[in-house]
């Protein structure tokens, strides 16, 4: 991948917004302060997280979530920061995390709601004990004050979606977002504290033999699926999982390749959730090129029943999500 930075202006994310906003005419700027409020955020997680050994607060939190699956004690932090940024904004009705079992009313529309944020806190938490990398996935809707439940507001398929993107905190701290007009990633330069412009307009290569799912889960796959992973065996493709969507979609993102997470029989509607997991990286993929689907149909196509919804999920270089698409289609498994 080229770099832009070594050749261009420093500009930080900050003023990428801001310029973005200047081509909408009658814009208010309160878009501009909902990704301010999410970058302050990531950078406050992003030092949390490399802390989190030392500080002690690694480990289980010793609770549920409403998903049933058990918190991490760094769920919970970032979950705090997220609340803590995202809640001093007046421009936000709404904000859903996985964590939470209800969506947080801040303000009705009558009284400046205009957008709803939902998030992944700290996607592939589990990893984090042996210093994996994770993320925070998030997408802003916009609140129709017309519906009375906050639940009802934030179920709005992903092609409505207002901007969409994921803080990647690996070696380096990765922000990547779209407003709907392509994919632009950020990385973060700890010593100014700013998430600097390393690639405008970023796109997926349309192919590449590397596909990545938790392969031993495969018995429990739908046919076609299977049909899918027999074919890559003798069609010379790689393999590559971590086990954190973040950190798997990067660099699919940027390399080309496949991402899979098929019904199983512990998950058999899927294991991501459709509205702060999915919605967002189908609409990164697509604006960078790719394609996400889930089942036969495009994801950002699907009309949401709850927050909490879960999706089995492909993604990535848009020839790799035809390839397992043919398949689910010749098994009839596209469900
Ligand atoms: P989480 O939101 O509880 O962290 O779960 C989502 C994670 C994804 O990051 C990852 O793609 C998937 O779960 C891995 O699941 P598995 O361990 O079943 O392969
Ligand atoms: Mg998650």
């Amino acid at each position: 991948m080229d770099t832009e930075r070594s050749t261009s202006n420093l500009c930080s994310l900050q003023s990428h917004i801001l310029a973005e906003e200047t081509h909408h005419p009658g814009a208010s700027g309160d878009f501009s302060w909902i990704v301010s409020a999410i970058s302050l955020a990531g950078k406050a997680i992003a030092h949390q997280v490399r802390r989190a050994r030392l500080e002690g607060v690694l480990g289980d939190q010793g609770a549920t979530n409403v998903q049933g699956e058990s918190q991490q004690r760094m769920d919970v932090i970032a979950n705090e920061i997220l609340m803590r940024c995202l809640g001093t904004r007046a421009s936000i009705a709404v904000l859903a995390s996985e964590e939470d079992d209800q969506p947080t009313i801040l303000r009705r529309g009558v009284d400046g709601g205009k957008y709803c944020v939902l998030f992944d806190p700290l996607d592939g938490s589990s990893t984090l004990d042996t210093n994996g990398a994770v993320g925070t996935i998030f997408t802003i809707l916009r609140n129709d004050p017309q519906i009375e439940s906050a639940e009802g507001t934030v179920c709005q398929p992903g092609r409505r979606q207002v901007a969409a993107g994921y803080i990647l905190y690996g070696p380096s701290t990765a922000f990547v977002i779209t407003t709907g007009t392509g994919v632009d990633l950020f990385e973060l330069d700890p010593f100014i504290g700013s998430f600097l412009l390393v690639k405008r307009g970023l796109r997926i290569p349309k192919a590449r033999k590397v596909y990545s799912v938790n392969e031993a889960y495969t018995a429990s796959f739908p046919c076609g699926y299977q049909s899918y992973l027999a074919w890559a065996h003798t069609n010379g493709y790689s393999s590559r999982y971590i086990g954190s969507l973040c950190a798997d979609a990067h660099r699919i993102l940027l390399n080309g390749g496949v991402f899979l997470y098929p019904p199983t029989i512990t998950h058999p509607e899927g294991k991501l959730r459709l509205l702060y997991e999915a919605n967002p990286m189908a609409m990164i993929f697509e604006q960078a090129g790719g394609k996400a689907i889930s089942g036969s149909t495009p994801t950002m196509d699907i009309n949401p029943r709850k927050l909490h919804q879960r999706v089995p999920l492909v993604l990535g270089s848009s020839d790799e999500v035809d390839a397992v698409l043919s398949h689910l289609a010749k098994d009839g498994s596209a469900h």
